[in-house]
């Protein structure tokens, strides 16, 4: 639900009778009520000829407004209950229009393009809303006409392609810097965004316009002058038909700006990514990873850890819409298997998890989920030996490893090949290069252990600056 991802899960529960007074049960829990405190919606279906309307009112909740997650409960009670197959089959509905379009109102459409023709320096931000919306070709036209640099965020990548002219990707921190007005397209000002104030956003004053299908989320966090209520498709169409002959793109020194300092970003990234050391580094072993997706840019590029996450997010190039899967607005770990498995059998396409390798151990046993159905995952773990990195001391003395840490060298590959995988340990960026290669052209499942150097990451958030004994130093 924090994600708003359309999901139903639907589950059998205990006898009410029994749980209600708390007799004690198999498996006895209130569901329905912890349920309640974490999805957009939870239902109870408790006589046989409610199932239609049941899944009717699920499949609506979850997909229409804003998507979220909703839970079904079936108590043990219902499963016992016979309704003739003619009567059962009438019982269903088809569920007509279940997501609504919502049309923007005119006056909102003015007071946002009144906001982007007086900006100097406006900047686009898609977020994963703006994927989920699948108003791609829209999108895509309201950016290029308009002549906007645009920021995606993680899971916006491939909206249009990393590689556009208009990217501002490698311009990040400039771009949220120096804007004047932004254009936020289903993307929230979580944290994510430095909920919109503070260093990440500059001193310069800024103005905010938001399409959202959600009224409540405007001014969440700070003012959204021109708030855009809709959904995406049909807001971004309403603001086309806007781009006219009276329309003039942003000032070329805007456009300039972010340009050039995204090339010398890029430059300087550049040779990091083409280093050869034994044992690689993160940038060494993702170089060889962006070069992998831009030659199948059809591949869904699941990707969880620390370093390995925030690093892969701004290396890795995406081309296609909705190819990029990560731990979302939570940052939760041990997604990435269940994605994995989930995307390779809802596309058919290969698929590509980049794990940190305590992301990895979170839900590493799915292994032998995605060697039972033979599906065509490459996991590459980028194995650091530990939690943002592997040579960390015990700092309370004794024997025992640091906490962070993890065994040396663990071959993480075995696991693969313990249930008839295709497990292989890669020390360079070319051995992981072919092993990817080879993955993908087989579609065998194949797990890579990727060797990094144990003293190559960085602490997530750099949590220790924080310690005012630490700044002292
Ligand atoms: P990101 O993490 O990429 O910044 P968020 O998850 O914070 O994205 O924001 C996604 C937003 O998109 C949510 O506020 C949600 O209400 C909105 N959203 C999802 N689908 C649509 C849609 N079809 N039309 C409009 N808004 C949408
Ligand atoms: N537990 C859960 C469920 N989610 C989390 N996000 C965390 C703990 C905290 N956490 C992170 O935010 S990243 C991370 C943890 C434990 C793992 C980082 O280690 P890694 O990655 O080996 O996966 P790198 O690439 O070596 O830094």
């Amino acid at each position: 639900t924090t994600n708003c991802f359309p999901m139903i899960l639907i589950s059998g529960s205990s006898e009410r009778e029994i749980v209600d007074l708390q007799q004690g049960d198999y498996e006895e829990m209130d569901q329905l009520a912890v349920a309640k405190t974490m999805c957009k919606a939870a239902y109870r279906v408790l006589h046989a000829q409610d199932i239609g309307i049941g899944l009717a009112r699920a499949i609506r909740s979850a997909v229409s407004g804003r998507p979220g997650g909703v839970y079904l409960d079936l108590p043990a009670k219902l499963f016992g209950q016979v309704m003739g197959a003619e009567a059962g089959a009438k019982s269903l509905l088809k569920v007509i229009d279940a997501a609504p379009a919502q049309i923007p109102s005119p006056a909102a459409v003015d007071r946002a393009i009144d906001l982007l023709k007086g900006a100097k320096k406006p900047l686009i931000i898609l977020g994963k809303g703006a994927a989920y919306a699948q108003a791609d070709e829209e999108i895509r036209a309201f950016v290029e006409n308009s002549g906007i640099p645009f920021l995606p965020m993680s899971m916006a990548k491939g909206l249009l392609p990393d590689t556009h002219p208009q990217s501002a990707g490698a311009a990040r921190s400039t771009a949220l810097k120096d804007a004047d007005v932004v254009l936020l397209v289903g993307a929230r000002l979580n944290w994510l965004l430095s909920h919109g104030k503070g260093k990440t956003w500059g001193d310069k004053p800024k103005q905010f316009i938001q399409v959202d299908i959600e009224p409540r989320e405007m001014d969440s966090n700070v003012e959204i002058k021109a708030p855009l209520v809709g959904d995406i498709g049909s807001v971004i169409a309403a603001l086309n038909a806007r781009i006219d002959g009276s329309w003039q793109a942003p000032p070329a020194e805007w456009v300039e700006t972010i340009r050039s300092k995204k090339e010398a970003n890029i430059a300087k990234m550049a040779p990091k990514l083409l280093k050869n050391s034994v044992p690689m580094d993160f940038h060494s072993a993702l170089g060889a990873l962006k070069n992998v997706i831009k030659e199948r840019p059809d591949a869904i590029l699941v990707n969880e850890g620390a370093n390995t996450l925030d690093l892969a997010r701004g290396i890795i190039d995406m081309y296609q819409p909705r190819k990029r899967l990560d731990v979302g607005t939570w940052g939760v770990m041990g997604i990435g298997m269940g994605f994995a498995v989930a995307a390779a059998v809802e596309s058919g396409q290969p698929v590509i998890a980049v794990e940190g390798d305590s992301a990895f151990g979170f839900s590493g046993m799915e292994v032998e989920t995605i060697c039972r159905y033979n599906l065509p995952v490459c996991i590459v773990i980028l194995n650091n030996n530990g939690v943002y990195r592997g040579d960390e001391k015990n700092l309370a003395g004794g024997t025992d490893p640091s906490p962070m840490v993890f065994v040396k060298g663990a071959r993480y590959d075995r696991m693969m090949e313990a249930f008839g995988g295709v497990g292989v340990q890669a020390s360079t960026p070319a051995q992981l290069r072919a092993a990817m290669e080879e993955a993908i052209r087989s579609r065998r499942p194949t797990l890579v252990n990727a060797i990094i150097d144990e003293g190559a990451g960085t602490e997530s958030g750099r949590i220790t600056a924080l310690n005012p004994t630490a700044k002292k130093k």
